[in-house]
């Protein structure tokens, strides 16, 4: 089997897949996208995903984009991260991925990218502060969740949670410190201490060095 990820480093819309493919045991290789000089809106990469986004995965021939659709088919090909895989279980999976999606990555990846690898001069000051203020929400919602359990579904690791850390192991500031929630900084440790759990800048190759 091959599985190639199209990824870049700095992306937890990538991470998701990455992490839920490497803690599923399933092998794969990342092929960098020149995310900063525009390749995901090349032809070629358009001809791929017509939605122009990274991750997309090649399985052997069967493209995925969507990071949760391509964790959906790593738990069906594997039967690992779905807890006791019940059809319950999986909706609840997909409820906390929409709500990833949506509200907590949907907004913390635009917010990073806005305070971190915009240029300094184009950082819109009123985006910047309504997204933040919508992403301290989604991580209070987070943040009262995992304060009354370890995992947000069941009680093991699940996709679920695998969607919703996508940009909390990433370094550059976006309105998030790990001190000011403590159980989400628990939780996190939770999944860093799980066997081959990797951070996201040593999985996919990154575009920007720290100076
Ligand atoms: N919901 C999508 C979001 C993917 C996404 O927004 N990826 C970013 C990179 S981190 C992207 O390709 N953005 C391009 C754009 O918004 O035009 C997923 O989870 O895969």
């Amino acid at each position: 089997m091959t599985n190639t990820l199209y990824c870049f480093g700095e992306s937890g819309n990538a991470y998701k897949a990455a992490i839920a493919l490497q803690l599923a045991g399933l092998p794969w290789t990342a092929r960098h996208v020149d995310f900063f000089a525009g390749e995901a809106r090349s032809p070629e990469f358009r001809a791929l995903n017509p939605m122009g986004e990274v991750p997309v995965l090649d399985a052997d021939g069967l493209i995925l984009t969507q990071s949760g659709v391509i964790q959906d088919w790593v738990m069906d090909e594997t039967g690992l991260l779905c807890g006791d895989g019940a059809r319950a279980t999986r909706r609840e999976i997909l409820r906390w991925t929409i709500f990833d999606n949506q509200k907590v990555s949907g907004q913390a990846g635009p917010l990073r990218f806005l305070m971190n690898f915009l240029p300094e001069d184009k950082r819109p000051a009123g985006a910047i502060e309504y997204l933040a203020g919508r992403v301290k929400g989604a991580l209070s919602v987070l943040e009262a969740e995992l304060s009354t359990r370890d995992w947000l579904v069941g009680d093991s690791l699940t996709c679920a949670d695998l969607s919703c850390c996508g940009y909390l192991f990433y370094p550059e500031p976006f309105g998030f410190a790990r001190a000011e929630y403590p159980a989400i900084d628990a939780w996190l440790d939770r999944i860093a201490a799980q066997p081959g759990w990797a951070h996201p800048y040593d999985l996919m190759t990154r575009a920007f060095r720290a100076a």
